[in-house]
């Protein structure tokens, strides 16, 4: 009964991920949960992010890793609170970690959640953590296919960031089919293509982002 087990751990996990949306809506803070492969980019997008929205929000961070302190390390360099959740060897945070978490957390005093979920596209498409959004990274040298090849991570986010359109010069990347392949799986997902580095497109994701915000402040 292997199956029904799987089942019921999810359900049990989208109880407790409930129950941290309540929280988060009792505090009004505005959650989203960046998901996607090793070295996609994740750090350097919040670090790029939270530089860009710290002087108008105050941010906190949940930042998940197989284990480390490494990615802590530079998120507290912008001098936000963050706390490190090691999954000692799971490949995704599931609702209660984040709920620990967040006790950890001055609540009271945030209104942005930022949660770096473990780097990997296929498992933490599946556990939802109470957040409002949910962001997937795709970086341009991963290649043009992997939406094709792990389309669960494409259907379940509401955002795709490409990063690293800096490299496109260097890579064989069809940017207007990757496009094409994700709006066939999810129509309503918005898509930025911008890079980390040189900041290229970085505006219309914090237009994008900051209206999101002030609307759960209200
Ligand atoms: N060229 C380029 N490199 C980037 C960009 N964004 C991140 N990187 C680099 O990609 C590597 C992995 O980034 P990191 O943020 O640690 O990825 P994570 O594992 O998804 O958190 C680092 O060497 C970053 O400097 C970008 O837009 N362009
Ligand atoms: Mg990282």
């Amino acid at each position: 009964m292997k199956v029904n087990v799987v089942r019921d751990v999810l359900q049990r996990n989208t109880q407790i991920a409930e129950e941290n949306q309540k929280i988060f809506r009792d505090y009004n803070i505005f959650v989203f949960n960046v998901m996607s492969s090793p070295g996609a980019g994740k750090t350097t997008f919040l670090v790029q992010t939270i530089e860009r929205i710290k002087e108008r929000f105050r941010v906190g961070v949940i930042e998940g890793d197989v284990a480390s302190q490494i990615d802590a390390e530079r998120i507290k360099a912008t001098g936000v609170p963050v706390i490190q959740v090691n999954t000692g060897g799971a490949c995704h945070l599931d609702a209660s970690m984040v709920r620990k978490a967040l006790s950890h957390l001055p609540l009271s005093e945030l209104e942005v959640v930022i949660i770096e979920n473990v780097g990997n596209l296929v498992c933490p498409a599946e556990w939802k953590l109470g957040e409002d959004l949910k962001v997937s990274l795709l970086s341009v040298p991963e290649g043009d296919d992997k939406p094709m090849k792990y389309p669960l991570m494409f259907t379940e986010s509401d955002v795709l960031i490409i990063n690293k359109i800096d490299l496109l010069p260097h890579f064989n990347f069809n940017m207007d089919q990757v496009e094409k392949v994700v709006k066939g799986f999810n129509p309503v997902i918005d898509i930025f293509k911008l890079s980390c580095t040189t900041l290229e497109g970085f505006d219309a994701w914090l237009k994008f982002l900051i209206p999101k915000i002030e609307e759960v402040r209200k």
